[in-house]
C-alpha cells in the first residue's frame, strides 16, 4: 500500500545506547512496536544539557550552584543516565495506571513493546532510591509525541530532584510529615526561582501526578502568558516503601529545562535550542547565566491552511509528526483553526501551519513544495480525505 514506501535499509542506521540497539525507522518500520521516527532517532545521544556553553548546560550548572550553596554536599548529581528505559521504569515504578493515556503509542516513543524513550526523568526515581540514594538530581533528555508550538518540542530536557526525610526531620517541626515535605519543597523551589531569576511573576497551581500527592505545578509569566515550568509534589508512600524507604517522606520535582531557559535567556522559540547557527551559539558561554539573547532579525512567517475529513484513528500528534518529518524545524506552529461535524457525522478539521525559519528567509517556492509534500503524506499516512 501507499503506507510502505520506505527507503532501503542502511547498516549504519543502528545505534547502540546503553547496551540496547535501536534502529532507524526505515529499518524497523515493519515492527509495529517501534514508533521512533528519524527526526527523533537523529537527536539521541546529543545531550545538550552536558554542553557547558549551551543555554541548557549553563542553566543546569546554575541550578547545581543553587543546590551546592544551600545544601552543601547533599545532592548526588546524575546527567548521563541512558534515555532508553523499560516500560516498568518509565510507568509502573512511578504508579502510572495501566490504562493511562501517557502509555499510549500516541504519546510515547516505544523502541519495542517493553522499552521506551523515557518521557520524564521520573523514570529514574525508583532505581536510585533502591540503590540507596536519598538526595539526588537527575538531568536528561526526554521524549514525547506532542503538539507543535513555541514551547513544545518532541525532545526536551528535564531535571528531576528528590529529597527523602526521616522522622527526626519533621518531628521537631510540629507539622505532619506530608505538610512538612510540601512546605520544604515549595520553599526550596521558590528559592531556586529567586536564585535564577531574581524577581519574576510566578504562581502555584494544584495539579495531579500518579506519583505524588499533593501535587503542584509552577507557572511563570512569559511573553504575555502563564507558562508551566515544572511539576512537583510529595512522593506517594508506595514508591518509598517498595524501594527500601519505609518510615520516610519525600518530595520530588521535575523541571522543564527549556522552559526555564526561555525565561532566563529570553529565548523566544524552543527550536532555537537545536540551532547550530553561530549567531545563536556564540551568544552563550559557560557560567554566563541569564545573558539576554539578541534575536537576529526575525524572518516573516508563512501560513498554509489545510482541511480534511478525519477518521477514527486520527490524532493531532500523528499529524504533527508527519509535518515535522517533512519540514523539520521550519515548522513553527500547527494549530486547529476550524472543526465541525456535518449531518452525516463526518468531522472536518482545518489546521493552520506556520512555516518560519529561525535563520533565514524562506522562498515561496520552498514553502509551496513543503506544503505539497505535507498534503500528500498527510493523505497517505493518516488516511484522511483532503477537502
Ligand atoms: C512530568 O514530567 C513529571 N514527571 C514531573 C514531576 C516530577 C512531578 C516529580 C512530580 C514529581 P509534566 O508532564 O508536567 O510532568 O512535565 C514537566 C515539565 O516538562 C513541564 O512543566 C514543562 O516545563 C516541561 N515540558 C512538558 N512537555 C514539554 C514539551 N513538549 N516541550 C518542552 N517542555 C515540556
Ligand atoms: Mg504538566
Amino acid at each position: 500500500s501507499s503506507k510502505k514506501k520506505w527507503r532501503q535499509p542502511v547498516a549504519s542506521s543502528v545505534l547502540e545506547l546503553g547496551g540496547i540497539k535501536i534502529a532507524k525507522d526505515d529499518v524497523v518500520r515493519d515492527d509495529p512496536t517501534n514508533n521512533v521516527p528519524d527526526t527523533i532517532f537523529s537527536k539521541l545521544g546529543l545531550q545538550l544539557h552536558r554542553r557547558n556553553n549551551h543555554p541548557l548546560g549553563i542553566l543546569k550548572n546554575g541550578i547545581y550552584e543553587y543546590f551546592d550553596t544551600n545544601f552543601p554536599n547533599m545532592f548526588h548529581k546524575f546527567d548521563d543516565l541512558c534515555p532508553v528505559v523499560s516500560v516498568k521504569q518509565n510507568f509502573d515504578d512511578v504508579l502510572v495506571p495501566a490504562d493511562h493515556v501517557s502509555r499510549s503509542y500516541n504519546d510515547t516513543y516505544y523502541v519495542d513493546s517493553l522499552t521506551v524513550l523515557r518521557c520524564h526523568t521520573s523514570a529514574h526515581q525508583a532505581e536510585l532510591l533502591r540503590r540507596g540514594h536519598t538526595h539526588f538530581l537527575v538531568t536528561g533528555d526526554v521524549y514525547r509525541r506532542d503538539s507543535i508550538d513555541s514551547t513544545h518540542y518532541p525532545v526536551f530536557h528535564q531535571m528531576e530532584g528528590v529529597r527523602v526525610f526521616t522522622p527526626d526531620n519533621w518531628e521537631a517541626s510540629g507539622l505532619d510529615p506530608t505538610s512538612y515535605a510540601a512546605e520544604d519543597l515549595k520553599k526550596s523551589l521558590e528559592g531556586l526561582a529567586l536564585h535564577l531569576f531574581g524577581a519574576v511573576e510566578m504562581r502555584w497551581i494544584d495539579a495531579y501526578f500518579p506519583f505524588t500527592n499533593p501535587s503542584y505545578e509552577l507557572e511563570i509569566y512569559f511573553q504575555g502568558k502563564w507558562m508551566e515550568v515544572l511539576g512537583c509534589g510529595v512522593m506517594e508512600q508506595e514508591i518509598l516503601k517498595s524501594n527500601g524507604r519505609s518510615n520516610s517522606v519525600a518530595w520530588a520535582f521535575g523541571l522543564g529545562l527549556e522552559r526555564l531557559a526561555m525565561v532566563l535567556f529570553d529565548i523566544p522559540d524552543i527550536r532555537l535550542f537545536w540551532s547550530t547557527d553561530e549567531r545563536f551559539t556564540s551568544q552563550f558561554s559557560d557560567g554566563q547565566m541569564g545573558v539576554k539573547f539578541k534575536p537576529f532579525s526575525k524572518y516573516p512567517p508563512c501560513y498554509k491552511d489545510m482541511s480534511f475529513w478525519i477518521n477514527d484513528s486520527f490524532t493531532e500528534n500523528n499529524l504533527c509528526e508527519v509535518i515535522r518529518g517533512i519540514a523539520g524545524d521550519l515548522v513553527e506552529e500547527v494549530s486547529l483553526i476550524d472543526n465541525f461535524t456535518n449531518k452525516k457525522g463526518m468531522t472536518s478539521h482545518c489546521y493552520r501551519i506556520a512555516y518560519r525559519s529561525m535563520e533565514r528567509s524562506l522562498t515561496d517556492e520552498e514553502i509551496n513544495d513543503l506544503q505539497w509534500q505535507v498534503r500528500e503524506q498527510v493523505q497517505n499516512k493518516l488516511n484522511v480525505v483532503l477537502r
